[in-house]
């Protein structure tokens, strides 16, 4: 490691540690902790040895205002982190799905686009019923969903906020470093680049009556670095890059797997993104392509990365 290596992880810790030290505190962190305490026993002392995933999901706001009225939003449905999640559980990993509140959910994708009272009719007796032609697929979701909380597959943390955020992400990490390489992080969330520091954030809502808003953002710290080298050093971590620009895509991708030590970058860009995914790792490129509309990309993309973590572990173990 060089001194320029050396200064820039010095200054990394310390943007983490004074982002920490200055954002507001997160509520119910006791009982994030908790559940993740018990999620980590229930899992790691299953008969089965199990791999366990974080899937980050949907965007981070960046509250301008303490008691927000306005805020900053990245752009994220959390489709793909909600369709990642039943892959990975259907290949057996547990999952806990750290997700920004009201975005898509595992086993209930078809929601929000559609109410769900496009699911339910009431019978003459008043009774509940769901119309045939969607009976089967409503079945399914409720099986798989039950299924997959009642044997403690499913972990889901709601964030909205890029403080809520990156708190969350620390108690996740630190709370699965237990299972080493058998830890995966797969961050599709869209996370801020830019914040208002707590401190310096109005308390009450802006007054558009002092003319227009000049404001600075500061650069929220490059946490990636800090996850996998003080968090979760022996994780597998995949991180997203999504940029619009086709020609600087990959190297960015590049440039992330390097600087962050990632062991996959998945780079996507906007204009085809459910479509298309390249996945980078130190030994080449694999262009991932959803073969129709019905499908989901996700299904490949999971079992491409659950196989290379697989690799990764036994590589580690030798
Ligand atoms: C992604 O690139 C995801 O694939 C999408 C998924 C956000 C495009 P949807 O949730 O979309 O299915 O609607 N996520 C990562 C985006 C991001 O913010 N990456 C950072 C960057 O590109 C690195 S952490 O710099």
């Amino acid at each position: 490691m060089d001194s320029s290596d050396q200064s820039m992880n010095e200054l990394e810790r310390s943007g983490a540690k004074s982002f920490f030290e200055t954002a507001p505190p997160l509520k119910n962190s006791d009982l994030i902790s908790d559940k993740l305490k018990e999620f980590v026993r229930r899992n790691s002392e299953s008969a089965t040895p199990r791999s366990i995933v974080c899937v980050t999901s949907g965007g981070t706001t960046v509250p301008l205002e303490q008691r927000c009225v306005r805020y900053i939003d990245n752009f994220s449905s959390g489709y793909r982190g909600a369709a990642s999640t039943e892959y990975f559980v259907k290949v057996g990993y547990a999952v806990i799905f750290v997700h920004r509140r009201g975005s898509y959910q595992p086993y209930c994708r078809y929601l929000p686009e559609d109410s769900f009272l496009d699911f339910v009719q009431l019978d003459e007796e008043s009774n509940i019923q769901v119309p045939e032609d969607r009976a089967a697929m409503v079945k399914k979701s409720i099986r798989e969903y039950h299924k997959a909380v009642g044997e403690g597959l499913l972990l889901k943390l709601p964030f909205t906020t890029i403080f809520e955020y990156l708190q969350i992400l620390q108690l996740v990490a630190t709370s699965i470093n237990c299972f080493g390489c058998h830890s995966m992080f797969y961050l599709a969330a869209a996370v801020s680049d830019f914040y208002v520091p707590w401190e310096s954030m109005a308390e009450h809502k802006i007054q558009s009556a002092s003319g227009p808003l000049d404001m600075r953002l500061n650069q929220v710290p490059k946490m990636l670095s800090v996850l996998r080298k003080e968090w979760a050093p022996a994780a597998f971590c995949v991180s997203f890059k999504l940029e619009t620009d086709p020609d600087i895509l990959i190297q960015k991708a590049d440039a992330a797997l390097k600087r962050y030590g990632m062991n996959v970058v998945a780079a996507n860009l906007l204009a085809n993104y459910k479509e298309e995914v390249v996945v980078v790792t130190s030994n080449g490129k694999t262009i991932v392509r959803r073969n129709s509309k019905d499908d989901d990309l996700e299904e490949q993309l999971v079992a491409l990365l659950s196989k290379t973590h697989s690799e990764y572990i036994q590589l580690v173990a030798l």
